[in-house]
């Protein structure tokens, strides 16, 4: 495996689907890739292995039927991953890296099953991420986005915005109190804000108050922070009674995952006053949506940037990178996600 890993060659080009270099490809390692990357992240993947670009393949179906038996390895993202039956149909699989420090969009359990390693991207985003998080805690309540459209339309030669909401001394609920989750408790504890949480891990005694559901903790917070992880065993939890939970009064914050949130229960708490406002990074069906949403003044709107900076961007390309280096090179992986059976 090493041997194969090793010998450096040059970058020539791009033909579609397949990058081409001056080695030949029977000496490098074949990787399927299945989610858009970074041009750098291509650009230094394909000097030391042969992409396969099956996410922007015309047929994809007849690329795994000319090179499946030759891919060793698959690079995925937050939002596009291997289901079970691309993971099934790669006889030869070992590892997919996924440049994402969530991998719900990767089937982990049909992968794992199957002894094929799983990687992904923690700590090296966590502080672009809950650096959003906070902006968000503040943009909502204090109307900063709905400010800024006010001054463009020209609205403050006729009078003065309407006033925000303080948020020193307010509650902040964390649901899902992990790397990201701490992270912004440690921004929040500065801006005066209380913090509690829900997690489904015992956390031990913290001096911030747990709360054994979502609903409860909603019903003690002015602004309820998702951020626990996605996938199945969290789809909806944000329900109707949360969100009614979190009252006429309240914000929420969603920069972790769409799927966690009932979106149609949102539009519809946020569309009767049920709740006062919400910031969100991330949607159920992105990057559609709901025209709803867009026509709200009370919700702060960003495209899945939490962890778009040209910092972390870097870093989680490396990570991936170094990942795959170190498993073809026959180490153990870097960052591996914990076994889920
Ligand atoms: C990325 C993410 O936007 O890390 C995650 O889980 O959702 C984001 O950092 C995404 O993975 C890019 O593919």
């Amino acid at each position: 495996m090493g041997e194969e890993f090793c010998g450096r060659v040059l970058f020539s080009g791009k033909l579609k689907g397949l990058y081409r270099r001056e080695r030949s490809h029977e000496t490098m390692t074949d990787l399927l890739q299945v989610t858009p990357l970074p041009p750098f992240l291509v650009e230094r993947l394909s000097r030391e292995f042969t992409l396969h670009d099956y996410f922007s393949a015309d047929d994809p179906d007849r690329m795994i039927e000319e090179v499946g038996t030759r891919i060793r390895g698959i690079l995925a993202g937050g939002m596009k991953g291997p289901n079970a039956n691309l993971i099934n149909r790669l006889e030869n699989l070992e590892i997919i890296a996924s440049f994402s420090v969530g991998y719900d969009a990767t089937d982990v359990a049909a992968a794992q099953a199957r002894g094929v390693i799983v990687t992904h991207t923690p700590e090296v985003l966590t502080g672009d991420v809950a650096d959003l998080a906070m902006t968000f805690i503040l943009m909502a309540p204090r109307r900063i986005a709905e400010s800024e459209r006010f001054l463009r339309a020209g609205k403050w030669l006729a009078g003065r915005m309407d006033l925000g909401t303080t948020v020193r001394g307010k509650r902040l609920g964390i649901l899902g109190l992990g790397r990201i989750g701490w992270a912004v408790a440690r921004r929040a504890e500065v801006f005066g804000l209380h913090i509690a949480y829900h997690d489904i891990k015992p956390m031990g005694d913290l001096t911030y108050r747990s709360y054994p559901t979502p609903h409860d903790l909603a019903a003690a917070s002015d602004m309820l922070l998702v951020a626990c992880e996605g996938g199945e065993a969290t789809r909806g939890l944000v329900d109707a009674g949360v969100l009614d939970a979190l009252g006429p009064q309240g914000f929420l914050i969603n920069a972790a995952r769409g799927t966690i949130i009932d979106q149609p229960a949102l539009v519809a708490a946020l569309g009767s006053g049920r709740i006062a406002g919400a910031a969100l990074d991330v949607f159920d069906g992105e990057p559609a949506v709901p025209e709803e949403l867009l026509a709200m003044e009370n919700v702060v709107l960003t495209p899945h940037i939490a962890s778009s900076t040209h910092e972390t961007r870097r870093a989680m390309g490396d990570l991936v990178f170094d990942n795959l280096a170190a498993h073809f090179g026959g180490k153990p992986v870097l960052t591996p996600v914990p076994p889920q059976i």
